[in-house]
């Protein structure tokens, strides 16, 4: 199993990070943006879009960052992090999906906002701490989901924000950066994606 990446990213940080937490048999390949390699045909066969995360199983080539997390720990049940009864499934979905229709573009809108307008993106950090009343993780147990999220509030702008108002959410946050998949993919410096 080939896993495609460029670490900086939140995309590809979240599944980079669940690999390298548990040890994971995934050769990691990180991908030569100054090459353009993911615009090669080689590449582009394995992802139309030319992005990265991509992930080759054998002949299965899958993109997506939330479906290659959902894949991986599928593949790997001994991971425990992915629910398989319809209502845990159904709950790992609603957040993977919110996370990117509503936390990315929330933040992205930000990054490119020249105020620094965060009145969309509170209600969302709100959300989030909302529900880790009484939960170590977001569903209770550490599951794709909190790859998923806590890559995004890792990223330059995501540390830059205010959490006083959302203290289980600041908890949660040191607790998953202390995660060794998150230790072991910290990217110091201004690069740091966003
Ligand atoms: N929705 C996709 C987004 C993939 C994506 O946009 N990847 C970016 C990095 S985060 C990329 O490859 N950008 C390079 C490019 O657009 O050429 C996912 O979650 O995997």
């Amino acid at each position: 199993m080939r896993l495609y990446t460029f670490t900086i990213t939140p995309n590809n940080r979240k599944v980079e990070a669940f690999v390298r937490h548990y040890g994971l048999p995934v050769e990691v390949h990180h991908v030569s943006f100054k090459d353009r390699e993911t615009h090669t045909p080689e590449y582009l066969a394995i992802n139309p879009m030319g992005r990265v995360p991509a992930l080759v199983d054998g002949d299965f080539r899958l993109w997506e960052s939330n479906a290659i997390l959902a894949y991986l720990a599928t593949v790997f049940p001994q991971t425990r992090a992915l629910p398989t009864d319809a209502r845990g499934r159904a709950d790992v979905d609603r957040w993977l999906h919110w996370q990117s229709c509503h936390l990315t573009p929330a933040m992205a809108a930000l990054k490119a906002a020249e105020e620094r307008d965060t009145s969309t993106l509170e209600p969302l950090l709100g959300i989030l701490d909302e529900q880790l009343q009484g939960r170590e993780y977001l569903l209770g147990s550490l599951t794709v989901v909190d790859f998923a999220i806590a890559a995004y509030l890792m990223t330059k702008l995501g540390r830059q924000l205010d959490y006083s108002a959302t203290p289980r959410l600041a908890a949660w946050l040191a607790r998953m950066g202390e995660l060794e998949g998150f230790a072991a993919t910290r990217v110091k410096g201004p690069a740091h994606g966003a």
